[in-house]
């Protein structure tokens, strides 16, 4: 049975095309875009239009490579959203999430509704480009799209809506909004009434693995290609990367690793404890009912920014190359907490670092090589640290760790990982997004019975690499230095 998956990074996307014969799934990339944010004035924009073409671009391939997918479903970076007027036309492009419009308006709801309240009715870290503050800042500037506005849709809801005119909110990036009661399994439209925000734009939910409508009729002429089902999966990518973990053990940790690094543990019911607030984890809806214990790290966003840094400065570095040079690099000369506000936004990205070397008081990195090496060290310390506290939260121990998504070709990565964390890293699927979209669909369709029939799919069709930890004695050493730079305890 062959369906496609349309996976949306931060930086780039992709069409899978999966196959799924005798319990075995393959899978064959079929098309695959940039997706270049667009700064127009104060703005940071997604371009949303052109990624719909790029998802209508990958369709067009899959029918003229003969291929007759039977379902296609999107998933997507969470938080962002459009807005869609009574007339089904869409108020203004989407904003992206590293925009500076939320800035300082966490502290400002806490004023209305504190924070203690927010987490306990969400169960969602702070993070200061949550759906609730992007709202709130448009509230703030009385925005007319707001006002005028009949439809709250999320980036895959929204696609999904242009190819299909449905309109609904797929639950998974519903989670994500911190406006969603996962106690109370709805909408928490009494948050959004206590700080002004309409919620009558917000949709009926629908859970992951619903077919949620059909190709509609302009779609399939313009293309030229039948009418298929669309398909609701995990649309959250995390959601679908952890869906696709190929883990035996039901209790496993995991690293979704891109341009963010989500680590947790999957639980049954979401940690709403102030322990878990005042470690800021978060408590993301996921398949089956599942929620993700875990916490955003900064990732790989900060070694795409050195690139993107350097290249303006007319010296482009494949990845691989500054991963390299990065190996060569000496080890444990200076670290940053990968989570401290500087490294958020866009913007030059090897100064900032060298700034954190200076202020606190380390060898200030000059080479690439050495400050990449900065950067892929502190974040393996960190995924120590968070490991730990998932361990804590939920009370679990873990052998070791599944690492998934982009961020595992870089091996050094994946070493430096097993060995700051003492354990074994299993890495693998790289494509665990398009492919965890993939096997929700099969469910959908009743190819498959379930989560974890869809798990062992993964482990009999994907090769896993497994990193046994090295050099404990030098890593240890290293976490006492980086958590008293951080001040941990
Ligand atoms: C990863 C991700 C993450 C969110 C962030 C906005 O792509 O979806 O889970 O926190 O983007």
């Amino acid at each position: 049975m062959n369906i496609l998956a349309f996976d949306l990074g931060a930086s780039s996307g992709r069409a899978l095309l999966g196959r799924l014969v005798d319990g075995k799934l393959t899978v064959e990339e079929i098309h695959r875009f940039p997706n270049d944010p667009v700064q127009a004035g104060e703005t940071l924009y997604w371009d949303i239009l052109r990624l719909l073409h790029e998802i209508k671009q990958g369709l067009l391939k899959a029918h003229q490579l003969g291929y007759k997918p039977e379902s296609m479903a999107i998933d997507s970076w969470a938080v962002d959203f459009g807005l869609v007027g009574p007339n089904g036309e869409l108020l203004g492009n989407p904003v992206h999430y590293r925009d500076r419009r939320t800035e300082g308006l966490m502290e400002e709801v806490f004023q209305t509704v504190p924070q203690s309240e927010v987490f306990g009715r969400t169960g969602i870290q702070f993070l200061p480009f949550n759906t609730l503050y992007q709202l709130f800042a448009l509230k703030k500037e009385a925005s007319v799209s707001l006002r005028e506005a009949d439809s709250f849709l999320m980036i895959p809801d929204l696609l999904r809506y242009f190819l299909t005119g449905e309109r609904k909110n797929e639950f998974s990036n519903a989670t994500t909004t911190q406006f969603y009661n996962p106690t109370k399994n709805a909408w928490d439209n009494g948050l959004l009434e206590q700080l002004g925000i309409p919620h009558h734009l917000l949709k009926e939910i629908v859970m992951p693995g619903t077919i949620v409508g059909k190709l509609q009729p302009s779609v399939c002429k313009e293309l030229g290609i039948p009418s298929i089902p669309v398909v609701a999966v995990a649309e959250h990518d995390t959601g679908s990367a952890v869906a696709a973990v190929p883990s035996v053990d039901k209790d496993f940790a995991y690293l979704s690793c891109g341009t963010w690094s989500l680590l947790g543990t999957e639980v049954a019911e979401p940690v709403l404890t102030e322990e878990a607030l005042a470690m800021n984890f978060t408590n993301e809806g996921g398949v089956d009912g599942t929620y993700r214990l875990l916490k955003n790290i900064m990732g790989l966003w900060i070694v795409q920014e050195c690139r993107r840094a350097w290249e303006k400065t007319g010296h482009s570095y494949k990845f691989e190359e500054l991963v390299e040079e990065a190996n060569q690099a000496p080890a444990f000369r200076s670290f940053i907490d990968p989570d401290d506000p500087v490294f958020m936004p866009p913007g030059d990205m090897p100064m900032r670092i060298q700034d954190y070397c200076r202020a606190t008081g380390q060898p200030i990195p000059e080479s690439p090589g050495a400050i990449i090496r900065c950067v892929l060290e502190s974040l393996a310390l960190k995924y120590k640290y968070v490991l730990a506290c998932t361990e804590q939260l939920s009370g679990k121990s873990f052998k070791g760790l599944h690492m998934v998504g982009g961020g595992i070709n870089n091996k050094l990565l994946c070493q430096f990982t097993a060995n700051a964390l003492g354990r074994p890293v299993w890495a693998g699927p790289v494509e665990g997004s398009a492919i965890g979209n993939l096997l929700v669909q099969y469910i959908a369709l009743g190819a498959i019975q379930n989560i974890w029939e869809a798990r062992s799919i993964v482990r009999d069709s994907f090769p896993l690499d497994v990193y046994e930890p090295e050099a404990a004695e030098a890593w240890s050493a290293a976490y006492t230095r980086w958590s008293n730079l951080l001040k941990l305890q």
